[in-house]
């Protein structure tokens, strides 16, 4: 480990003064910019990045890549398993469990052939242990708990070590399934030496997750069936940062799907072919043509299309209930009514837990079988008078007054349980960002859950975006937390 370490900082006395710019111009965005600059992918002009036969990097959006360093020959990289502060959507801060600060953990990328080592250490409460999901590695490196290795203590380190002559989309997770329930998933891209023809220019990751969190609770339950929070990258619409692409180019998508449900998949205004599984490239015989994909659970699926519709498609699980936040049954129809139902007070109203933690006793039972929101005090929904006039304000939500029939209130099912979507619930501004640049006004209040966009913008819109990306990212302190430092992907 000694030597480990005073290599670290021979390199980084190497950097000397450039240390801060270097680890700058490799950022994860930037790797991914240098691929954007002007005449180094232009089409038609000779010697750009695209002759040369290296794949793109991956963009996980909203998620970091992890920083690495070389060891003679080796790939080093450093995960810390620990609680996770995770802003789902403005102002939904939930305790996760996760790597490095991130829920899903940071995106590692590899090439082929690659000698990897990654120190794990845990600073969870409990013990832990890091599987590969799919790596040809020998046993004892699989991080299986009890067969394959000891799990890792609280505290404790493992350093895990291997050769990988993969291609592919794999993962790497926590191999106790509650923990998985908590978060504890990140991206393993392995990438050719030489990029698959036809040649993608940009090339995304989307990891699925889902959580059960109660309105007035911070921690998943992870014994639940039901969920209410379904995340791609740990983000819900509309906090989920769209993919940006030129019309024209060819994208890759890989999605990974760790969690208790299946989520098929589906993209607006485009066909795709699917390029790959968990286990890596299928051959180019087996692609049809499709726009939805179902990602079962511990599956990745990549897919490919030519971005040649122009707009902002939706990318979305089609499941009705994954396309929904904070889902428990009774709070929809409050944000419509005239007060509390009839002899109940408001956090029964509500369905908030009064007592007791999430699996206590009292709660246990109804919480085990579904959110059920306590289905002691679930109540039968008929029609209720609209309240009009009168919105709900709040802070930094754009409150109109509901788009509804004069007869509403008469006709049967509504309102419906979620009748919180629409121009109601609005928040262009509060996840303002670069990538939102130039949506339709009012966007937001239309995208929940495992919904973003794939922007498929004309070069002058896109390089707007770009030179918005790269104002935004010049504000940014480095960040000085790992323990590694990233160098130039040879
Ligand atoms: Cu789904």
């Amino acid at each position: 480990m000694s030597g480990t370490r005073r290599r670290f900082f021979q390199d980084a006395a190497m950097f000397g003064a450039g240390f801060f710019a270097s680890a700058k111009v490799l950022s994860a965005q930037e790797m991914q910019m240098s691929g954007d600059m002007p005449g180094m992918n232009m089409k038609g002009k000779k010697g750009s990045i695209h002759d040369h036969g290296s794949p793109v990097l991956v963009e996980t959006p909203d998620v970091p890549n992890l920083p690495w360093r070389m060891d003679g020959n080796v790939k080093e990289f450093h995960l810390i398993a620990e609680p996770v502060k995770q802003e789902i959507v403005p102002g939904r801060v939930v305790d996760l469990w996760g790597y490095n600060g991130s829920a899903p953990g940071p995106t590692i990328q590899v090439t082929r052939g690659d000698r990897v080592r990654i120190i794990v250490d845990n600073h969870l409460p409990e013990a832990t242990s890091m599987h590969w999901h799919g790596f040809d590695i020998p046993n004892d490196m699989d991080g299986s708990p009890g067969s394959s290795q000891d799990p890792i203590g609280p505290g404790g380190r493992f350093v895990y070590e291997f050769t990988l002559n993969q291609e592919g989309t794999y993962f790497y997770h926590s191999h106790m399934a509650m923990q998985e329930m908590m978060g504890m998933i990140g991206a393993f891209v392995m990438h050719p030496k030489e990029a698959y023809k036809p040649r993608v220019d940009k090339d995304f990751v989307i990891i699925m997750q889902e959580y059960a969190i109660l309105p007035n609770i911070k921690v998943p339950n992870s014994m639940n069936m039901e969920f209410n929070w379904l995340t791609f990258n740990g983000k819900s619409g509309p906090a989920n940062t769209p993919l940006i692409v030129r019309h024209g180019e060819r994208v890759r998508i890989r999605l990974i799907n760790l969690g208790m449900d299946h989520h098929p998949i589906h993209l607006h205004g485009h066909q795709f072919v699917i390029t790959g599984t968990e286990g890596g490239r299928q051959p180019e015989a087996t692609w049809g043509p499709g726009n939805t994909v179902l990602v079962g659970v511990a599956q990745a699926r990549d897919v490919e299309f030519v971005a040649n519709n122009p707009g902002d498609w939706m990318l979305h699980c089609h499941l009705p209930h994954h396309m929904m936040n904070q889902m428990s049954s009774m709070v929809g129809p409050m944000s419509r009514r005239n007060g509390m139902p009839a002899g109940l007070d408001m956090e029964r109203g509500m369905g908030m837990l009064r007592q007791g933690n999430a699996t206590s006793e009292e709660n246990g039972p109804s919480l085990g079988r579904g959110l059920g929101v306590g289905s002691t005090a679930e109540q039968t929904m008929s029609n209720t008078p609209l309240k009009t006039g009168n919105p709900m304000q709040h802070q930094g939500m754009q409150m109109g007054k509901p788009d509804v029939s004069k007869d509403a209130n008469s006709v049967p099912g509504f309102p419906q349980d979620a009748f919180m979507e629409g121009p109601m619930m609005a928040m262009d501004k509060m996840v303002d960002k670069p990538e939102n640049f130039g949506l339709r006004p009012g966007w937001s209040g239309f995208m929940a859950g495992m919904m973003t966009f794939v922007r498929v913008l004309p070069q002058d819109k896109y390089d707007q975006i770009m030179e918005l990306r790269k104002k935004k990212e010049g504000n940014k302190p480095m960040r000085m937390d790992m323990p590694g430092m990233e160098h130039k992907n040879e």
